[in-house]
């Protein structure tokens, strides 16, 4: 991968932190998932003013899980020193003897919110998530940015797909309209929709896209786009794994 001197979004970035975010077996830690978002911003600031709708959106997705999970970090932390001057007082130890409460003691701090599969569990665990009316809990801001994930997946696998002989290259915006109405849409209000669709009005053509990942031809650029694609695919598998586990696909 090229790096693209005096451009804010290098695909390289974008790559490396798709990659860095599954961790285990099916879990994906949320600072690198966070990361590759903050970079999308970046990629999406670059197609011109009037996608800004969109990456307002992503942003302030990206902020409330953030803010979230600092808030749960200090949380866990207060509760932690709880149980540490619980153990120490003799007089607690007594009260709190039933065994229930003494299994607790002896629990060791199982939230580490650091992964999508940690929040989700903190969340349930705090009784946080509501699955009948709107919050801004951080599973369903998730759900948000992971449906957003699958259309963008989508476009760029779209937009890196050569041609075969006698076919002509469709047009970026062509392509982002094709892939929302299959995908995202689905998950939008009607003026939302609109207004997501004027947005691509003003999509830039493809040597604008090719230059945004530092390529010169469609060859290349597929080569590119399909390791994002792949990279893409394995944080969408895995979130949308944790998420239908737990019934979270449809929180309002
Ligand atoms: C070039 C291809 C770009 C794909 C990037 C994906 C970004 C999609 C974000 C669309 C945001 C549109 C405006 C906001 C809509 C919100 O109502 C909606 N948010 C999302 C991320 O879909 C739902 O969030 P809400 O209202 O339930 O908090």
């Amino acid at each position: 991968l090229r790096v693209c001197p005096g451009q804010r979004f290098q695909v390289a970035d974008l790559l490396a932190h798709l990659q860095a975010a599954p961790v285990s077996a099916n879990d994906v830690l949320l600072k690198p998932y966070l990361a590759s978002w903050d970079e999308l911003i970046k990629f999406l600031e670059a197609l011109g003013p009037m996608v800004g709708l969109i990456s307002q959106e992503i942003e302030s997705k990206t902020a409330i899980i953030r803010d979230l999970a600092q808030k749960a970090e200090k949380e866990r932390k207060m509760k932690e020193r709880k149980r540490t001057h619980q153990q120490s007082d003799p007089v607690l130890m007594i009260s709190h003897n039933s065994s229930s409460d003494y299994s607790q003691m002896n629990h060791k701090p199982s939230y580490g919110y650091t992964s999508v599969r940690s929040m989700i569990k903190w969340e349930l665990e705090n009784g946080l998530v509501d699955f009948h009316k709107q919050t801004n809990s951080g599973c369903r801001t998730l759900l948000r940015l992971h449906r957003a994930l699958l259309w963008l997946q989508n476009f760029l696998l779209e937009l890196g797909k050569d041609t075969t002989e006698g076919e002509h290259l469709r047009s970026p915006s062509d392509l982002c309209k094709e892939t929302y109405q299959r995908t995202l849409a689905h998950h939008h209000t009607w003026w939302v929709r609109k207004a997501v669709e004027l947005a691509f009005l003003a999509m830039p053509e493809r040597p604008y896209f090719y230059q945004l990942v530092c390529v010169e031809t469609q060859a290349e650029a597929t080569l590119v786009l399909n390791r994002v694609v792949r990279a893409i695919e394995e944080v969408y598998e895995r979130n949308e794994v944790a998420l239908q586990e737990h019934g979270m696909l449809d929180l309002p």
